[in-house]
């Protein structure tokens, strides 16, 4: 990943203020062998024992994700608030049962799950979540957090209330001895360790083009994308079926084994997998591959993220289905995807998405996915590393 000119003269008022590499360094490869802390190491002890302070109409909350008021205050400020792509078409719509599982795996803080509400009610005007997470980078294992769902409403915007949930989120993740953390954005800010981009695969093509998701090409027409893009009605691969309770050692072992190719990949514990993979509606969907002598060989999942559609008449909201995690086995990637793509649209979704991480380019040519707009970068909070490709990159932030 090389930043472009504009990117690398940016002056950021507060990311410049945060242990994270420069921008115009990554290049020089001296600085980017050294793989370690950016800040000089710190204790507990050293940690600010007390909240940042916040306008006097703000107060914080560690919203307790078990309390349906408060899960109701976190899904309307998303849902109105959160990413939108560009011209403002789709806005990314998670859903209550989406966000509890992605907000409480074994060992998830309350303290984490930060909140700005206004004072005295259940109001909220800002959010920022870390779950506690093991990732490896390059070898070295470490206890990070994942950061996701930072959000400011839209009337209070530009007015420097993010850096002070992402600083706030910092002290609290602080407190509990954890340095580092991962995260993916849109924006290019100091400083990526990779660039990805997203793919997609049209399901349900017509829809896609009344939304504004996609056009036809010079080439296209209704009948002819509806048959460029037909599917089988159910999948190919024998054996192929969700993942049951008793297929979580088998799932931690061939993950755990195949994720150790990368450079950058999340090690999960038993009870993880347990939490991340069990298939649930509308949410996350997961298969193994069980042959004729009850051995697991294969696995695949993919994740629910609906949008909201914003200016379409027909339609108000699009499904979409995010490929998760992958394990070929005695079945190829691109069979695997295959059948992920007719589970999709057996399961109504309108379109597959999926990042150009792990070996997942190897299948896009082949099974029709077209190249989207806008690249999502990941990023290491006070962890000095080397950039990677997106192929050496092992880890999917929902
Ligand atoms: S990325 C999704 C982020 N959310 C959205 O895009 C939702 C729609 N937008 C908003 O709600 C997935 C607001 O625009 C937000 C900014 C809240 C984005 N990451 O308050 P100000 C994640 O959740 C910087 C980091 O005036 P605002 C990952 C910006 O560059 N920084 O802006 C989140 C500027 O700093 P600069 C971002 O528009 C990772 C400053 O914010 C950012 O009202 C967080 C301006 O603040 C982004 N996506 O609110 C970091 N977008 O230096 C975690 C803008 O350039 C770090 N900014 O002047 C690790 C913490 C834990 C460490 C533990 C050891």
């Amino acid at each position: 990943f090389i930043p472009n000119d504009e990117e690398t003269k940016a002056t950021h008022r507060f990311w410049d203020t945060q242990p994270m590499p420069r921008l115009s360094t990554l290049i020089t490869k001296d600085e980017s062998s050294q793989h370690g802390p950016v800040d000089a190491p710190k204790t507990v002890a050293d940690v600010r024992q007390t909240p940042y302070p916040l306008p006097a109409a703000f107060e914080w909350v560690s919203v307790d994700v078990n309390d349906d008021e408060w899960m109701q205050e976190i899904y309307t400020l998303l849902t109105e608030n959160y990413v939108e792509d560009d011209d403002s078409y789709f806005r990314f719509d998670y859903s209550i049962p989406f966000l509890r599982w992605a907000l409480t795996p074994e060992g998830y803080k309350q303290s984490w799950h930060v909140g700005v509400a206004i004072k005295g009610r259940k109001k909220l005007v800002g959010f920022i979540s870390g779950i506690p997470a093991k990732v490896n980078v390059f070898g070295t294992s470490m206890d990070m957090c994942e950061i996701n769902f930072l959000c400011v409403f839209k009337k209070y915007r530009e007015n420097r209330l993010a850096p002070v949930l992402i600083k706030e989120v910092t002290r609290r993740v602080n407190v509990e001895n954890v340095w580092q953390a991962i995260y993916t954005a849109g924006v290019v800010l100091p400083t990526p360790v990779a660039q990805a981009r997203y793919y997609h695969r049209s399901l349900n093509p017509i829809k896609l083009v009344e939304i504004g998701f996609t056009r036809f090409g010079p080439k296209l027409n209704k009948a002819r994308a509806q048959k460029l893009y037909k599917l089988p009605e159910s999948p190919l691969i024998p054996g192929l079926r969700p993942m049951t309770p008793r297929d979580v050692p088998a799932v931690h072992r061939m993950l755990q084994d195949y994720l150790q190719r990368f450079s950058l990949y999340t090690e999960y514990s038993e009870s993880d997998i347990a939490h991340f993979f069990l298939p649930q509606e509308d949410i996350i969907y997961s298969y193994v591959v069980q042959n004729e002598a009850g051995e697991t060989t294969d696995f695949c999942s993919f994740y629910s993220l609906p949008s909201s559609v914003l200016k379409s008449a027909k339609h108000n909201k699009l499904r979409a289905a995010y490929s998760y995690y992958s394990v070929p086995g005695v079945h190829s990637l691109m069979d695997l995807f295959k059948d992920m793509l007719i589970l999709a649209r057996a399961n109504g979704f309108d379109v597959f998405n999926a990042l150009d991480i792990m070996d997942n380019m190897t299948v896009f040519k082949e099974l029709k996915f077209g190249i989207g707009d806008g690249n999502l970068q990941y990023y290491l909070y006070n962890w000095r590393t080397e950039p990677m490709v997106p192929a050496q990159v092992g880890v999917v932030l929902v």
